[in-house]
């Protein structure tokens, strides 16, 4: 018995890469990493806005966001910005394709979330569940990943990856 812990510490010792690949390489089952989910915080229920993240492909194959859905949404869709001329038109996609080991950054004035008729109040600092749907490139196997979405001010919604596991700062009000 104590041959074996030897071999197995001397292993690990040998392969500190490979222990580590196997505590982070998956992340949830969907093998795709989601960070720094934020939805922009809404003032009214008629105005829609916004859900932005970043995703990682961990898997050597395609996986495929298909759906973001949050109960702080009426309704969500999937967008993307094309240019119009010398415009940026937001457009409606039905999937966001993720190759093996690509990162996909949700991001204003890029791909988003849009969240029609959201849910009042949404206060900056809380946050609200959100379930992203992945499937893999044939569409055969689904895996729904359940996380939460960080309420953001619009003039944090750029966000940044660095900040995303941390709890979100509420704005300082000025005082005089
Ligand atoms: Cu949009």
């Amino acid at each position: 018995m104590k041959h074996i812990c030897i071999i197995t510490l001397l292993t690990l010792i040998a392969n500190p890469a490979l222990a580590c690949m196997d505590d982070h390489a998956h992340p949830n089952s969907a093998g795709v990493a989601i960070n720094s989910v934020r939805l922009v915080s809404a003032m009214d229920t008629t105005r829609p806005t916004a859900m932005f993240f970043t995703l990682k492909n961990t898997n050597d194959t395609d996986r495929v966001l298909t759906a973001v859905t949050t109960p702080a949404c009426g309704r969500t869709e999937l967008h993307d910005h094309i240019k119009d001329g010398d415009v940026l038109r937001m457009r409606q996609v039905p999937n966001v394709t993720l190759k093996p080991s690509e990162t996909v950054s949700f991001a204003p004035l890029s791909l988003h979330v849009m969240c029609f008729e959201p849910k009042l109040p949404m206060t900056v600092g809380s946050n609200v569940p959100v379930t992203l749907t992945f499937t893999n490139a044939d569409d055969t196997e689904t895996q729904m990943i359940k996380l939460s979405a960080g309420i953001v001010s619009i003039k944090d919604a750029a966000g940044s990856p660095a900040k995303s596991s941390s709890p979100i700062p509420a704005g300082h009000d000025h005082h005089h």
